[in-house]
């Protein structure tokens, strides 16, 4: 059983008004409340939703909502918005000379375990569905945890060349390049027979052994990690083939748009439940390979679904902090958070094509402090306990000062078959130095809330 955050049922209802007003107080002793105890039911832009065993959502999380950073004037992850989107206009119009693609950037981030998951073919018992990995308004909502969920939705109402840019959520270890709110752009092409095979009309887009049979809704496949790189039995090779070819033309396009014509790229296979084949694009910086966007063929079940049953589509997802960290040179991924007007007014909209280098406003000096110890009997990390838990505790009780957490030890007692774990908590403020005696009792707190969250025992 999964260890969850005790919920006294005392306060009966917490609209957002109240989550602003509790949130603008961070004393230690209502992050700490607010940590461990959830309401009856939330208000969340102007909905109500009832919580129940699967809400894990914090006030601090909630409080992402609606700061659309994408969409902030000046803002870099307003820019590589705008350049992305432009790339796009740029490399697809229609005969009128009008771009094709339509973008969403302000669909609500509240989305349904059946939009998140289930239209995209994730399995039932997918680790990516966990408690641990998203956050759960309750049992039948929670914050996107990528902006794929969107998919269905938009192809259902007509829809075949279309962007989606937004923030995503993700209950996620805690560094300087991860955050648990950050920023995609999706993006669905669909196309015709027609279309695709203007130069080669004799083609199809189906196989013809292919009994074209409706894929049962209810059905979701088994969770083996399927690496088979070829075709889906339904398509084609040549439509399979001419699809990719487009895709990863387009994608190297974007690419050396943002970065340059002579940027270092390496096309890696992978696997997505909701695309087949799948890849992943890769660039050379700073000497290491790093993973910019994940893509592929669309899996034909989510266009039946959708009600699309004579087209042929791909689609991709592309992290907007990853993109901007590179282009700006911006070290760490909560300065994209940073109200700071030394931060912001170093960006501006004014020319896209000539982007500026960050200039670090400043370095303050970090500090680090551990904090061991011993489970609950018969408890152990992902048996009952989730590091993730915990990250989540220590960041709703000391906000952005927290840098990094890590787990540095680990060990069971031979006798008492107790597990003992050790965290390692980095402390650094954004804009001034903290002081060792700060730092302890933002600590003490977390410890305090971690007896009282986990029943865990200090050592
Ligand atoms: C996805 O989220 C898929 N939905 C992408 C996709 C869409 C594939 C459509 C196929 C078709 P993934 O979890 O790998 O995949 O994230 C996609 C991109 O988001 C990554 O390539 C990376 O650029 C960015 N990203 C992922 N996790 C993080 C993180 N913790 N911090 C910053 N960026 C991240
Ligand atoms: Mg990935």
């Amino acid at each position: 059983m999964l260890l969850t955050l005790r919920v006294p049922r005392s306060r009966l209802y917490l609209g957002r008004q109240q989550h602003r007003r509790l949130l603008a107080s961070t004393a230690p002793e209502e992050a700490k409340r607010q940590a461990t105890q959830h309401p009856l039911q939330l208000e969340i832009n102007g909905n109500t939703y009832p919580t129940d065993s699967w809400t894990n959502v914090t006030p601090k999380i909630l409080s992402h909502l609606g700061l659309n950073k994408h969409l902030q004037r000046d803002h870099p992850l307003s820019i590589i918005r705008q350049r992305i989107v432009n790339y796009f206009y740029g490399a697809y119009r229609n005969q009128r000379g009008n771009p094709l693609f339509s973008v969403y950037d302000k669909l609500s981030p509240i989305v349904t375990v059946q939009q998140n998951f289930d239209n995209l073919l994730i399995p039932i018992d997918h680790v990516s569905r966990q408690k641990s990995d998203c956050y759960y308004v309750n049992r039948e909502h929670l914050l996107r945890a990528h902006t794929t969920a969107h998919q269905v939705e938009l192809i259902s109402g007509g829809l075949d060349n279309f962007l989606v840019v937004g923030e995503v959520y993700r209950r996620d270890e805690i560094d300087s390049t991860h955050y648990p709110v950050f920023h995609q752009a999706d993006a669905v092409r669909l196309v015709t027979k027609d279309k695709l095979f203007e130069r080669n009309p004799g083609l199809e887009l189906f196989e013809e052994t292919w009994s074209g049979s409706l894929a049962d809704p209810k059905r979701i496949l088994p969770s083996s990690k399927c690496m088979d790189q070829t075709k889906q039995p339904c398509h084609t090779l040549e439509a399979v083939k001419l699809m990719e070819h487009e895709m990863k033309h387009v994608l190297v396009g974007l690419t050396k748009d943002l970065f340059g014509p002579r940027i270092k790229y390496r096309w890696v296979d992978t696997y997505f439940p909701f695309t087949q084949p799948s890849w992943e694009l890769e660039i050379y910086f700073k000497d290491n390979w790093l993973e910019v966007l994940g893509c592929g063929i669309m899996r034909h079940e989510i266009l039946q679904k959708a009600g699309v049953h004579q087209s042929i589509g791909y689609a991709f997802g592309v992290g907007l902090e990853r993109l901007a960290m590179i282009l700006f040179d911006i070290p760490d991924i909560r300065l994209f958070w940073s109200n700071d007007s030394g931060f912001l007014s170093q960006f501006s909209e004014q020319d896209l094509q000539n982007l500026p280098k960050y200039k670090p406003i400043s370095h303050y000096p970090q500090c680090s402090n551990d904090l061991s110890f011993w489970l609950p009997a018969n408890v152990e990390i992902d048996a009952g306990f989730s590091a993730n838990d915990f990250y989540d505790l220590a960041r709703t009780i000391a906000g952005d000062v927290v840098e990094q957490i890590s787990l540095v030890d680990k060990f069971k007692h031979p006798k008492t078959g107790k597990t003992s774990l050790c965290f390692r908590i980095v402390y650094r403020h954004m804009e001034r130095t903290l002081t060792q005696a700060e730092v302890n009792e933002i600590h003490k707190h977390i410890a305090d809330a971690s007896v009282e969250a986990f029943n865990v025992q200090i050592r």
